[in-house]
């Protein structure tokens, strides 16, 4: 299998964090592929032109974070990262898209800096989304998702997201939120491949 991505992006290094958690490590090579430059490899695989995308043996291009870990959960093995049925299902995909909605509106900021220009910068829309981020902290706050055995997606996507907080957005969160920085050193003793996805300092 082939793993179209990027160091820097927090939905590449979910597929990784999976990849390592699946003991996929010698079946996924990972290429690096630059989704701002209209990478003609990448829009072949999905029109869209984002990453990660994942192209399976037998050729199938498979895209979108979530769809891709839970593709690798059931060809690899160890721990089930996606409950198959019933409230733990929800509880895990509920949760995952509320560490995504972070992800993305984390992105949406990066992406205003940019590609707008300067003078066609809109601050409330800015702070729309940094509300958004500040909204779904505070809940997380009040109880840090715990886990049994092993993290599921949904804690490997919120993982996924405050490291693109501390990546993109000079790790401000940590200030006033001690229990998810204590939730995120603790993750990272659960799932090596946490620090291994890391992306490198810009
Ligand atoms: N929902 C998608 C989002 C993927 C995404 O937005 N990837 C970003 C990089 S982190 C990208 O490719 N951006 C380029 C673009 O949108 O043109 C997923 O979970 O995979």
């Amino acid at each position: 299998m082939k793993l179209l991505s990027s160091p820097a992006s927090p939905f590449g290094r979910k597929v990784k964090m999976t990849i390592m958690m699946k003991n996929l490590k010698d079946k996924v090579e990972v290429t690096t592929v630059d989704a701002t430059k209209g990478d003609a490899s990448l829009s072949a695989a999905n029109p869209m032109g984002r990453i990660p995308v994942l192209l399976t043996a037998d050729g199938q291009a498979i895209h979108d974070s979530h769809v891709i870990c839970e593709y690798l959960d059931s060809v690899g093995t160890g721990p089930v990262l996606f409950p198959k049925s019933g409230p733990a299902r929800w509880d895990t995909l509920t949760r995952a898209s509320l560490a995504d909605g972070i992800i993305e509106a984390a992105l949406l900021m990066v992406y205003e800096g940019r590609y707008r220009p300067e003078n066609m910068k809109v601050q409330s829309w800015l702070d729309r989304q940094t509300m958004k981020i500040n909204a779904s902290l505070a809940e997380l706050e009040k109880a840090p998702p715990t886990w049994h055995g092993a993290p599921d997606y949904g804690h490997l996507t919120l993982a996924a997201a405050l490291g693109y907080l501390d990546f993109r957005h000079a790790g401000t969160w940590r200030a006033k939120h001690p229990k998810m920085v204590a939730w995120l050193d603790t993750f990272a003793k659960a799932v090596p491949g946490f620090e291994a996805s890391k992306p490198p300092v810009a």
